[in-house]
């Protein structure tokens, strides 16, 4: 069997990683085309100084850096180098960096990377330039080190072409042949080469290759400081010109500072200048190319660089009898979100794109690309990668614009899991917003969504909680982005009755005569059910990974609303879709509110001569009605866990239905409430949120949703023959913490016996049950009772594994 004929746009770091994996798995017609000659083709790759710092919020891009740097360990050319693993030391030089270090330690241990926080004097004693005076501590990490990523480049070709694949420089791509939505092959300045597959390597030009299939590839080149001093003193006698270092890379984040050795010299990197976009027609693609002087640098500007010269010199007194050499500004991809961007063009199918990363994450996103390719999934979940997971709205050029500065600028920053963009805001807001303002909602963004995350109205509930409710004080760093408010609004919905805007809960509607067959083969559930079901049902990938879940209604014989998890779910349902099915995001021009809690009958029923009552409108079903003549579609189901309904209508109407809920609530005391009080209910009530809770990784078994999965066959139903609750090695458990306060946010390494053993995903103060709890993936031997401890910062946390579901179990709340 021929493997299929695959043309990689652009030779840089990530280009020769795809050759080299594709080729790997047995494909062997690989063409690598670049636009600069070969091996330093003039990209990003060229001049990169490769400082590999593997710790990561996102265990995702913490295991594509493992990778890299495990592969790269491997490599060499001619017995030179391609990975010097000298370790990494990032310093703190105030307590909120050193407590931060903390933090990204537990990262590091959840991910798997091994590191430890160490004293000044350790500091000094590991990068021996440092000035112990400035110095609070560091984070040490022996497996990190430096990748030299214009020599790797050419081991993977080397190694890549021994396997058959070719590799071309000097020919440019000038657009992509295309047959029947396909692509056939790729137009260059050379004439056209025919290929089944083609996957965009191609950097920071990846607008330009994309937009050859309409194709929006949201990232922005910007410009980076990079300079190289004159010799040290201090490191004379130090790595020779083939070692090129000795002591560990070093970050300075405080000051957006990096640092590494080139023999008796230190590159200095830095983000500390404002971010310097660059335009791709102003740079210079037919000059010649060396390695002083190519398209992805540009002339220094010294003036950006002297704060952190002086920085430097502060921190590293040598450098204050050193001199800087030479520098330039360097051009590299930043994102709205900072995450890679992978994945298939939804017009022309076959035409991919791997753009966006780092030398750091090089080779685990080839590798992800690859077996995207060749398996048809990533063993590593990419839903932070997928270039799919922005919305439409995030694909404007100046969101694109605005957001990729700030996250050159937030680089290095501590940003908390909550912390809310500043700007673009109020990029799409509900029909609420008018009234969610007046009750002084508290506005977080997701998906350009403005959600409320609690309401200032709600205030002087506080002080009327119960004891039993009051919420204990939390430490500043979980404080933050927190109000006790959320305790008075948890309460409320479980003893009275709350509104919920849930109309950022993205919504497919999917319509035709294909609607029934299309749902049944993506799905777990059997669909088709009468007109009314709702169905709560996963969609797998074909190893039966969990791609989403998903609640289905069936208001009509061929017409289904699907509640969703994100964009990606619209991609592969339209990506799935056959002519006799639509497909469409329903999310905009729509909106709902979760009228939820025992006196939520009390509330919506005399609205409508309608039937809400228990028997007319059974648990996990939907009908349309109207509600104070307002047209509605109700689902009874609640991911908060209490009696209710979500309540559907056009967005035109939005503001009438929630007018009428208030006044009639008002006598039942209704109250508005916000994401934190939600967060924290559907925590105790045992429900998952897809993408922090489980991912492709896990199976339904291993999520606790086994419940999920009907007989029959369907996308994955074959990978889950013999699994069962009763064979899977890991589960996602919930912890409470027993302290009854200390409150985690989601990450932190899980200790069992004294060894990391798993992480928290989602976690929450549970307010109806008194106290933190958290979701953790832990062995399945970790059965309820089972004593953990969670890393927090420099603390450990006792907790204990506890039963999945801490508040209603039984679901008499509900089904009543
Ligand atoms: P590139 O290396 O840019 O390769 C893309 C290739 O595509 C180019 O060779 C280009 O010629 C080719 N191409 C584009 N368009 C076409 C076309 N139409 N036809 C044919 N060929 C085309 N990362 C780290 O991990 N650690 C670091 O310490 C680090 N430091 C950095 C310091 C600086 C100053 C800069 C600028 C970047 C740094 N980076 C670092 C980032 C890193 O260099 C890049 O993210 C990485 O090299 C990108 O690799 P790539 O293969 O995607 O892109
Ligand atoms: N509402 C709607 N759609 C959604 C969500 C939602 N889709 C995405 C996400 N949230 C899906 N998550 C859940 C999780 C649990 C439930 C509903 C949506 C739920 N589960 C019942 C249970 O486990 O007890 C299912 C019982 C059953 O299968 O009968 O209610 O919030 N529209």
């Amino acid at each position: 069997m021929t493997s299929p004929r695959v043309v990689i746009i652009g030779a840089g770091i990530v280009g020769t990683n795809l050759a080299d994996e594709l080729t790997a798995r047995g494909w062997d017609q690989v063409t690598v085309l670049d636009q600069g000659p070969l091996p330093l083709t003039g990209g990003s790759s060229s001049h990169a100084p490769g400082l590999v710092f593997q710790t990561n919020p996102s265990k995702t891009m913490a295991e594509f850096a493992r990778y890299t740097v495990e592969k790269f360990l491997d490599l060499d050319v001619d017995g030179a180098w391609c990975f010097n693993q000298v370790g990494g030391l990032e310093v703190a030089t105030t307590p909120e960096r050193l407590a931060d270090l903390h933090r990204r330690q537990g990262w590091a241990t959840s991910w798997g990377i091994p590191g430890e926080v160490v004293s000044p004097e350790e500091c000094v004693r590991l990068h021996p330039l440092l000035d112990a005076e400035q110095v609070l501590g560091g984070l040490h990490t022996p497996t990190d080190g430096l990748a030299r990523a214009a020599r790797a480049v050419v081991a993977l070709a080397r190694r890549a072409q021994s396997r058959g694949a070719v590799f071309r420089g000097s020919t440019r791509v000038t657009g992509i042949a295309q047959a029947g939505g396909r692509v056939t092959g790729v137009q260059t300045d050379q004439g056209e080469i025919p290929a089944d597959v083609v996957v965009s390597c191609a950097g920071f030009w990846g607008p330009a290759v994309g937009e050859m299939v309409g194709m929006a590839v949201p990232l922005l080149p910007l410009a980076h400081q990079y300079v190289r001093t004159g010799q040290v003193a201090a490191l004379a006698g130090g790595a020779d010109e083939a070692v090129e270092a000795r002591l560990p890379i070093l970050r300075h984040q405080d000051q957006d500072l990096y640092y590494r050795e080139h023999a008796d010299r230190l590159g200095i990197g830095s983000y500390s200048h404002r971010p310097m976009p660059v335009s791709l027609s102003g740079l210079d693609e037919d000059g010649e190319i060396t390695a002083a002087a190519m398209p992805s640098m540009l002339p220094f500007t010294e003036e950006d660089f002297a704060p952190a010269w002086e920085q430097s010199r502060l921190l590293l007194p040598s450098l204050r009898t050193a001199k800087i050499d030479t520098g330039f500004n360097g051009v590299f991809s930043f994102t709205p979100d900072g995450g890679p961007l992978i994945g298939e063009s939804p017009d022309v199918a076959g035409f991919w794109i791997a753009e966006a990363v780092w030398v750091t994450h090089s080779a685990g996103v080839a590798r992800a690309v690859a077996q995207l390719l060749v398996d048809g999934r990533s063993e590593i979940d990419l839903h932070g990668c997928d270039v799919h997971r922005f919305e439409e709205v995030q694909l404007a050029p100046g969101y694109v614009h605005e957001t990729a500065q700030q996250n050159f600028v937030e680089v290095y920053d501590i940003l908390h899991p909550l912390d809310p963009k500043l700007s673009p805001r109020d990029l799409r807001v509900s029909p609420f917003h008018a009234r969610q303002k007046e009750l002084g909602a508290v506005f977080l963004e997701a998906a350009g969504w403005e959600r409320p995350h609690w309401y200032e109205a709600n205030a002087p509930l506080v002080d009327q909680l119960p004891d039993a409710w009051r919420p204990p004080a939390r430490d500043a760093w979980s404080a933050k982005f927190h109000s006790p408010i959320a305790a008075a609004e948890a309460w409320r919905t479980r003893e009275g009755v709350a509104l919920y805007d849930m109309t950022p809960l993205k919504r497919l509607e999917i319509t035709g005569p294909g609607a029934v067959g299309l749902l049944d083969r993506l799905t777990t559930g059997k669909m088709d059910k009468s007109v009314g079901s709702v169905t709560y049902t996963l969609a797998l990938d074909d190893a039966g990974g969990v791609r989403s879940d998903l609640t289905v209604a069936r208001l009509g014989v061929d017409r289904f609303q699907v509640g969703a998890n994100g964009n990606l779910d619209l991609d592969h349902f339209q990506r799935e879709a056959g002519d006799d099915v639509q497909v469409r995001d329903s999310t905009g021009g729509t909106c709902c509110i979760g009228v939820w809690g025992p006196l939520a009958r009390d509330l919506v029923q005399p609205l409508t001569s309608d039937d809400f009552s228990h028997e007319g409108l059974k648990y996990f079903r939907g009908r349309s009605a109207h509600i104070s003549g307002v047209p509605v579609t109700a689902l009874r189901l609640s991911y908060v866990g209490e009696l209710g309904w979500e309540i559907y209508t056009s967005a035109e109407y939005g503001q009438r239905l929630w007018d009428v809920l208030w006044a009639a609530g008002q006598p039942l005391g209704v109250i508005a409430a916000g994401r934190a009080a939600f967060n924290s209910l559907r925590i105790e009530k045992g429900y998952r949120s897809w993408g922090h809770d489980m991912t492709t990784e896990h199976n339904p078994y291993e999520a606790g949703l086994g419940f999920a999965v009907r007989p029959g066959e369907y996308t994955g139903s074959a990978a889950l023959a013999g699994i069962s609750d009763e064979t899977v090695t890991r589960r996602l458990s919930t912890l409470t913490v027993d302290d009854g306060t200390s409150v985690v946010l989601g990450h932190e390494p899980v200790y069992l016996d004294g060894a990391p053993a798993g992480y928290v995903t989602s976690a929450a103060f549970g307010h109806t049950v008194g106290r933190p709890i958290a979701y953790a993936w832990l062995p399945a031997a970790a059965v309820p009772g089972t004593p953990v401890e969670i890393a927090y910062f420099d603390r450990r946390i006792a907790g204990t594994v506890a039963p999945d579901v801490l508040v209603d179990p039984e679901m008499a709340r509900i089904r009543r």
